[in-house]
């Protein structure tokens, strides 16, 4: 659903923004086509297992690094051993100026993405709650959602428990968070099925992208 107004940016906790409407339709409309052609050369969306033995209910395909619990690899060790595609140039500065506009310019100077994530979210997909901890950098973490409205948990650094804010990330909406809530956990418990934007012909429900910085060696 689409609307008049987006509501201005916000300060979820220091160094975590929200920029509703960040991206226009068209915009979203490109992201969502380079997003079904990144995850078919990712080999797919792959459902990770998780430490217990729980298969995640978010499809994930990985670009630059391939990312599975809990470590990075260049191959998708827990798949068919293929190597990651590398992360598209023109994602990495769309992640960029995301930086740029909500933390400032100079942590968009020395942000440097080398991979990207897209979660692939069916109606009934959830993320729980976790502190994304495998990249080395402590550069932030930006993401773009696509598609039906989700509720992103964002939590603390000390822990899973509250206190939290649930902020409802819609399509087009951009989140940004670095500095003190770099390592804040956070999660998606809930996605609104049929809230999405009619014609942007995803083949899930929501599409979300987290582009990082690993600090890994190449
Ligand atoms: O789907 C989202 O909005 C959050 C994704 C996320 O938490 C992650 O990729 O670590």
């Amino acid at each position: 659903m689409s609307r008049l107004f987006d509501p201005p940016p916000l300060t979820v906790a220091p160094g975590a923004v929200h920029v509703p409407g960040w991206l226009d339709e068209e915009a979203q409309w490109s992201l969502a086509r380079a997003c079904a052609r990144w995850v078919a050369a990712a080999g797919g969306a792959r459902r990770p297992v998780v430490r217990g033995g729980a298969v995640m209910s978010v499809g994930i395909a990985c670009l630059g690094w391939h990312w599975s619990p809990y470590r990075y690899t260049r191959t998708r060790v827990d798949g068919d051993g293929g190597t990651a595609p590398p992360l598209p140039e023109d994602l990495a500065a769309l992640a960029r100026r995301a930086v740029g506009e909500t933390l400032g310019p100079a942590a968009s100077a020395v942000f440097e993405p080398d991979v990207a994530l897209v979660n692939e979210y069916g109606p009934r997909s959830r993320m729980g709650m976790h502190a994304d901890r495998e990249e080395r950098a402590d550069a932030p973490v930006v993401s773009l959602s696509l598609g039906d409205t989700a509720i992103f948990r964002f939590g603390n650094a000390s822990g899973r428990a509250r206190p939290w804010v649930d902020v409802e990330l819609r399509s087009g909406d951009l989140f940004v968070f670095g500095g003190p809530s770099r390592r804040a956990y956070h999660g998606v418990p809930k996605v609104l099925p049929g809230t999405g934007p009619a014609g942007l012909e995803l083949r899930v429900s929501r599409v979300n992208v987290t582009v990082r910085q690993t600090g890994l060696p190449d």
